[in-house]
């Protein structure tokens, strides 16, 4: 979809906005999709060529708008128009009847509570004004609160337009739901880099990044439960603000009720203890509130808390027990991680007996030893992790772990890159990396060997037919029929598949290698520079750096990884087997395999090599549309020779043409 003027522009753009809007809104907000993601992701792209076309028709609720970008220099300072209050905590439900009965004393009619999940999060303000979101902060210390508004425009949950142009502050928590979590501190223990403790932690590291695309990465998400002045609106119970604020857009935590009595409280409390594992955002207890708003101002504050409402805090699941053993172990890109193995106990309903240190810094922080008794609880209610060493029963004599100087699988020396807390393997060679390294490598962006999945690498590695990937290049007919299930047709097609992936574009295998940082989209930009891994190999870390401003991280990890003798060996080896290491020119690396998909293409004048029929073909089975006239709307025209009108209006529009020849030529690329 081109737009022909300015104003159908304008229009597809905001026709756009509100469909995306909606689309995200049933996601991010309900929980319930209605579209696909390709469906989402294909009206995100003209939008964003729209955006492009005309920069200053961009709304300011476009969802292009939350990508994050800007590098802040800092936080202001925000101060709150009414102080973010926290709230009293108790940990029993005789003090919970207790409050009951102190509201009780205060009110003539009988109490009505809200009963809401206490999230384990960090609370946030958000302001709107006519309806559009202009500020949002931390609470801070209650009454001065930093200024976030850039990293709270990258959460998803949060609308940056209201259904309707009011102006108000509403208040709620800020979460990193359990799953992301321990998706990024996997992610982060690969990377060598410290892990959070848990995910309100992890929240509040996330929100206060400079760079707001770090912010968008983290996949943080909000429950709105206040509204300031509500009795401007009309609304007379808590009950009510909830359901106005999930009106207006707002993701409202849905699990909240309401209770006319101290039992259906207990029952919700009790209720919620138990479901509190299988809730995807962590939470540390359940809030009270009056849910009669008038009575608010009859109740009160006192001058830290509110008196109408109260958090019951669960008690924590922790458990202690002895650690018998640290084990080292080597993980997917060669780090080497401490797991501490304890007796079994129970612990939020499952049994643990293991929980990772994960890495040498963390283990010697809290110094955790042999025969050491330890508190144990699940970070996110997911991950068992040590809470602390229990001092007082420390054994006498006892010592600090000892960190591994060599590697417990392939005694090769341990290394610490760069600043990194993880201890590493680089050795190409070491057997735990190479199972990984080969399922990398033959997987789709890397070297695409089709039928070279996990099961069928253990296999050969477990028979010993491939220690590199090299080997891989070594296997005969007689070698695949070893494997489980192997017959003459699945050999052979894995030997082709394996053959032809000789003939890959050099950065399918430069992505391939799994240098640390070098994703596949570096390692385009790179042969696109180099031509050739083997000058790569010899460049400089400064040539490397500049490029595109990759920057020093990047160009470190791939001079290291080249100055690896195992390495030189390998990259020899390959080209022995004859693995093209060079590049091969546009389109024919990962990721781009589609030039001609979504694409209106025109073919006209006289063909020589092609039948006209077959272009069509394979122009449509690549996902083209295949049309008789030029148009503005027109992608390509090829062009055969003796082409006549079509091409000068082509040539007109400012249209690509490709020629027979260069049209055959991406045909090849385009595997
Ligand atoms: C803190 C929290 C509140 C609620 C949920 N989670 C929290 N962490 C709620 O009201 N549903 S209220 C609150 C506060 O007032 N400090």
């Amino acid at each position: 979809m081109v737009a022909d003027t300015r104003e159908q522009a304008q229009e597809q753009i905001s026709e756009l906005v509100k469909q995306l809007n909606g689309w995200a809104h049933r996601y991010y907000v309900e929980d319930r999709p209605i579209v696909e993601d390709y469906v989402y992701d294909k009206a995100y792209r003209e939008l964003i060529e729209l955006e492009r076309l005309y920069p200053d028709l961009i709304l300011e609720d476009s969802p292009t708008q939350r990508v994050g970008g800007q590098i802040l220099s800092g936080f202001e300072k925000k101060e709150h128009e009414i102080p973010m209050l926290s709230l009293g905590d108790v940990f029993s439900k005789n003090e919970l009847e207790q409050f009951d009965q102190r509201l009780s004393k205060m009110l003539v009619e009988k109490v009505d509570y809200s009963c809401e999940l206490k999230i384990d999060g960090l609370a946030i303000s958000l302001i709107y004004k006519d309806g559009v979101f202009v500020q949002g902060s931390t609470r801070g210390n209650g009454v001065i609160g930093e200024d976030i508004t850039e990293n709270l425009k990258t959460i998803k949950a949060i609308p940056l337009r209201l259904t309707e142009p009011v102006t108000l502050e509403v208040r709620g928590e800020c979460y990193m739901p359990k799953k992301a979590f321990v998706g990024l501190n996997k992610k982060r223990e690969e990377q060598g880099l410290p892990v959070f403790a848990n995910p309100r932690n992890a929240a509040a590291g996330s929100l206060r990044q400079l760079d707001t695309r770090v912010t968008a990465s983290r996949q943080l998400s909000t429950f709105i439960y206040y509204l300031m002045e509500p009795e401007k609106r009309g609304l007379r119970t808590q009950t009510d603000v909830l359901k106005q604020l999930h009106n207006w857009g707002f993701k409202v935590n849905l699990e909240s009720q309401q209770s006319k009595n101290m039992e259906e409280v207990f029952k919700y409390i009790d209720e919620y203890q138990t479901k509190r594992a299988d809730l995807p955002y962590e939470i540390d207890g359940i809030v009270l509130k009056a849910d009669d708003l008038a009575t608010h101002a009859v109740i009160g504050n006192t001058v830290k808390v509110p008196r109408w409402a109260i958090a019951y805090k669960f008690p924590p699941d922790e458990q202690e027990t002895v650690v018998r053993l640290i084990e080292w172990t080597v993980g997917r890109t060669g780090t080497v991680t401490p797991t501490a193995v304890m007796d079994a106990v129970q612990l939020a309903g499952t049994t643990v007996a293991r929980a990772s240190l994960h890495n040498p810094d963390y283990l010697k922080e809290k110094d955790i030893r042999l025969l050491d008794t330890v508190k144990l609880h699940k970070a996110g209610d997911i991950i068992p992790e040590v809470s602390e060493v229990v001092l007082t029963k420390r054994p006498a004599n006892s010592k600090p772990i000892e960190i591994p100087a060599e590697c417990p699988v392939c005694n090769a020396k341990l290394v610490h890159l760069d600043e990194e807390v993880a201890l590493r393997c680089i050795n190409p060679k070491c057997p735990a990396l190479v199972k990984e390294s080969l399922v990398h490598f033959a997987s789709r962006n890397a070297m695409d060997i089709m039928g070279l999945g996990p099961k069928i690498i253990e296999q050969l590695f477990a028979k010993q037919l491939v220690s590199d990937v090299a080997d891989l290049y070594h296997l005969t007919f007689e070698d695949l029929l070893k494997l489980d299930n192997f017959k003459d047709k699945s050999a052979n097609n894995l030997l082709t598949a394996i053959d032809n992936s000789r003939h890959n574009s050099g950065e399918r295998l430069l992505f391939g290698l799994g240098i640390r940082h070098v994703g596949a989209k570096v390692a385009k930009l790179l042969m696109v520079h180099f031509k050739s891994l083997t000058k790569l190999v010899a460049a400089e870390e400064k040539e490397i750096a500049q490029l595109d401003s990759l920057g020093q991280v990047i160009a470190m990890s791939i001079v290291t990884y080249f100055n690896n003798t195992e390495v030189k060996k390998l990259i020899a080896e390959l080209a022995d087997v004859g693995v093209n290491l060079e590049y091969q020119g546009p389109n024919t690396g990962a990721s781009v395999n589609n030039y001609f998909s979504g694409k209106k293409v025109v073919l006209t004048g006289t063909l020589d090599q092609l039948k006209r029929a077959a272009a069509k073909e394979w122009l449509e089975a690549s996902g083209a549309d295949v049309v008789g006239s030029v148009s503005k709307k027109t992608n390509i025209v090829i062009a055969g020779h003796d082409a006549g009108g079509k091409l000068t209006k082509a040539e007109n529009l400012g249209i690509e043409i490709m020629s027979e020849q260069q049209f055959i030529e991406q045909m090849e690329a385009v595997k």
